[in-house]
């Protein structure tokens, strides 16, 4: 990739709206991922490999937990620090920022959130310093937007548990020291489990052959009468609603996230539109140019404005999950979109690796997917202004 020469669009002066606090952490982060991470990101992405080299330097920065307490080795940050840092790794690359995410939201909080003592002491300062990495299996081969009809399960056999089944699409999975996994009880009641790499029974096959993602390492969970201390079951809380709320905290994130592309997108437009020059005049000149680049200055303000009072909310304790499903489809599909535009004003060059689109457009067709898909979400607002759910056509919901 070209030389990272990103200069981030605030329009509305969004930045008076954050502390001194806040925009310290996110120009330090923007600073090392100048420095780290810009310079390797399209190689690996081209070779389809993680940089496992920059978890340590992820650690440094606070992007492992960092709204986890001291008590815990997290840097105890507000929910505001968290976005900005998401959406600084994810101005580099959406891969870079699942790792953070999954790490954070989807592996640390439910073991500070549901998790005995013990487990939170003897994990989250391993998982904070990067020393351990983790991953979360909800998503079944048969189960995506239907996690509640997940078939792996859990028998109790006295001094263990005994786990059966396969989770997929796993980010991290391949490389994870701890898995997060999600199964059902004999009672059909869904609990969480701290799986171990090195259990016998337990594997963590890659998936290969992704356009998306590419940096980021994908793969299965599979459990083949894997035995479970009994001390690895999260105790403070079960049932479906368990995992659903990490996926609050991570689709908070990838809300953030989703504006880092977008800018980084509109920021390499811009400024390639001043420089190309055709029928003797640099493009930006052109209407139709101009256009493009209002619009995506209009929506990423609209989405930075949208997101920051998102950050309130939940620095308050007062963001409901329908708030966050609204800002992470709307943020993934306004960054998408600019993305897709953003190609278009770069003309050829747009799809070579020079530049960061055709990246960044690849990996939020992944974005737009996980953690509930653009529909999914659309329908739980749907869900949230009508008080009908419209995701199972059986006419339960009607009884
Ligand atoms: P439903 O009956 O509506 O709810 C079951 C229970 O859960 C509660 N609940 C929530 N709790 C906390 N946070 C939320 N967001 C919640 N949404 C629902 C609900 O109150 C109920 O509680 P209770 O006590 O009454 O039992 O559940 P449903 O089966 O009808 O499904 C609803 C639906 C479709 C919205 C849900 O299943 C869903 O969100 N599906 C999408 C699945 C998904 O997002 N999977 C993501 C997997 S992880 C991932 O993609 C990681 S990518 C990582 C990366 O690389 O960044
Ligand atoms: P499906 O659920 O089969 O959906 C297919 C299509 O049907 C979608 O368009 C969907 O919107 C639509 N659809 C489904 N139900 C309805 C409905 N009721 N109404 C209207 N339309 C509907 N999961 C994890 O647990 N952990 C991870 O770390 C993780 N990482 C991932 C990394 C990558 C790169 C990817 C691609 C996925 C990852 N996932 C992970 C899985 C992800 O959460 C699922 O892919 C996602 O939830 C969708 O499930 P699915 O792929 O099975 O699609």
């Amino acid at each position: 990739m070209a030389e990272d020469r990103f200069q981030a669009p605030d329009y509305y002066n969004v930045d008076e709206l954050l502390t001194d606090e806040h925009k310290l952490i996110r120009d330090t982060v923007r600073a090392w991922v100048k420095k780290e991470v810009s310079p390797i990101i399209e190689d690996y992405a081209q070779r389809a490999e993680f940089p496992k080299q920059i978890i340590p330097g992820l650690a440094e920065v606070g992007a492992f937990g960092p709204y986890i307490p001291e008590e815990y080795g997290g840097p105890g940050l507000d929910q505001i620090s968290y976005g900005l840092i998401m959406q600084e790794l994810e101005r580099c690359d959406s891969g870079v920022r699942s790792t953070a995410s999954v790490q954070s939201s989807l592996v640390m909080y439910p073991i500070w959130k549901f998790g005995s003592e013990e487990q939170k002491k003897k994990y989250l300062p391993k998982l904070a310093s990067g020393e351990m990495i983790g991953c979360f299996g909800l998503t079944e081969p048969d189960h995506g937007s239907n996690p509640a009809g997940m078939v792996t399960n859990f028998k109790d056999m006295g001094d263990h548990y005994l786990l059966n089944g396969a989770k997929m699409w796993i980010t991290n999975s391949p490389i994870a020291d701890i898995a997060v996994v999600w199964a059902k009880n004999e009672e059909g009641r869904i609990h969480g489990l701290i799986v171990e790499r090195g259990m016998e029974g337990f594997t963590t096959p890659e998936i290969h052959g992704k356009w998306s993602l590419r940096a980021s390492v994908t793969g299965e969970l599979v459990f083949d009468n894997v035995k479970v201390p009994k001390e690895n079951l999260l105790p403070g809380k079960s049932g479906l609603g368990a995992p659903l709320s990490c996926l609050d905290s991570a689709r908070f994130g990838i809300a953030w996230g989703a504006i880092g592309a977008a800018m980084d997108c509109y920021d390499s437009a811009l400024r390639y539109s001043k420089e190309r020059i055709q029928f003797d005049v640099p493009i930006a000149s052109f209407q139709l140019t101009q256009k493009k680049l209002a619009e995506m200055i209009t929506e990423i303000t609209k989405a930075q404005l949208l997101t920051w009072r998102l950050g309130v909310l939940r620095n308050e304790g007062k963001a409901t999950s329908a708030q966050i499903s609204m800002a992470k489809r709307n943020n993934v599909e306004m960054a998408l979109k600019i993305a897709r535009e953003a190609r278009q004003i770069h003309g050829g060059m747009g799809i070579t690796g020079e530049y960061p689109i055709m990246r960044h457009m690849m990996n939020l067709e992944s974005v737009i997917t996980y953690e509930g898909t653009h529909d999914i979400h659309l329908l739980i607002t749907g869900y949230d202004i009508t008080g009908i759910p419209a995701f199972r056509n059986d006419g339960k919901q009607f009884k």
